[in-house]
């Protein structure tokens, strides 16, 4: 565990803190992909880099000509985003083939492009050659693991989502002298909407729809915002609900990610390893987007291994945590589940 331990410490240095910061294609990212490069070298694997700039180790197996098996995740990070979003999926996704060596099926470990703008890498990677199979082992970033006392989480399914762009016009003048009567303040308009997305969001179980950035124009202290531009990030666990919310939202349907079941294959293969721990399985949806989800859309057997998430779940935030015995057992489910793929 010392050596995970220590390589995701590496990894977090990266872009001084607070937090994570390696944004997507930045160098940052670039600084991570060579660190992790290094360590694939290191262990001997084949390494790959492809035209979208994604990161392979492979391993190869007995049957060279057979469908591949990978794991691995992304490390680029949300601003001031936390140890384990991605990372640990890298990192644990190399310690397992490196307990695992030769199997019949090759192995790989992969470190996908720009996953949190949108899975850029992972869905450019659709464009060419797909393993079989895919297990992703991440931090489960949400409180539900922690509260049914368990430390591992078998994923059933992910989240649908859409991004959407809004522009509010208003009219920019004098903070002083125009009279409150007749302003049209853009940004008390984006107020107004931020507070109807909300609104939309909580009438419908279990979606969720988040203003995460806003920008304003001209920008002055005093001057009277004429025009704010701001994303909405929109969520729903099923199509039905992810159409409501987006017609509801006024967002168009252009760009939606659908939502995704994970592979029975893939479950099958956590469930047994973690059953032969005489551990419970517990099986839960992730209201997060992963490059898991882009493999399944593209028809490879993809699942996920969620490890409990620690100081309440939190996540992209330097706070996010796991414990030590939780991540020791989630590399070890990872590389039994990743054995018994990789040797069918
Ligand atoms: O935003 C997400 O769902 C993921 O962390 N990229
Ligand atoms: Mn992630
Ligand atoms: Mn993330």
């Amino acid at each position: 565990m010392t050596r995970l331990r220590e390589r995701l410490d590496e990894l977090y240095a990266i872009g001084g803190g607070p937090g994570a910061n390696r944004a997507g294609y930045s160098p940052e990212e670039d600084a991570a992909h060579e660190l992790a490069a290094g360590w694939l070298r290191e262990a001997g694997f084949e390494v790959e880099v492809d035209e979208h700039g994604n990161l392979l180790g492979r391993l190869p197996g007995d049957e060279p000509g057979l469908p591949e098996v990978w794991t691995g995740s992304h490390l680029d990070t949300v601003p001031q985003g936390g140890r384990y979003d991605g990372a640990l999926g890298v990192v644990a996704g190399i310690e397992a083939l490196e307990r695992l060596g030769r199997r019949r099926r090759t192995l790989a470990v992969v470190a996908f492009r720009e996953e949190e703008r949108g899975c850029v890498g992972s869905r450019a990677r659709c464009t060419s050659d797909l393993p079989w199979a895919f297990v992703e082992l991440h931090h489960e970033q949400g409180p539900r693991l922690e509260q049914a006392d368990a430390p591992l989480g078998v994923v059933t399914g992910i989240v649908g989502y859409k991004r959407g762009v809004r522009e509010l016009e208003g009219r920019a003048g004098h903070a002083g002298t125009t009279p409150m009567v007749g302003r049209s303040d853009a940004l008390v308009a984006a107020a107004e909407e931020i507070l109807r997305i909300r609104d939309v969001a909580a009438s419908i179980e279990g979606a969720v729809a988040t203003v995460g950035t806003l920008e304003v124009e001209p920008g002055g202290i005093n001057v009277v915002p004429g025009r704010v531009r701001l994303v909405v990030d929109a969520r729903a666990p099923d199509a039905e609900r992810l159409t409501r919310l987006l017609d509801q939202l006024g967002l168009d349907e252009a760009g939606r990610t659908e939502p995704v079941a994970m592979s029975d294959t893939v479950r099958g293969a956590l469930r047994e390893a973690i059953e032969a721990r005489g551990l419970p399985v517990v099986e839960l949806a992730s209201g997060a987007g992963h490059d898991a989800g882009v493999l399944a859309a593209a028809g490879v057997e993809a699942g996920m291994l969620f490890v409990r998430a620690g100081s309440g779940g939190v996540s992209h935030h330097p706070d996010e945590s796991a414990a030590d015995e939780d991540v020791a057992l989630a590399v070890d489910v990872l590389t039994d589940a990743l054995d018994r793929l990789a040797s069918a």
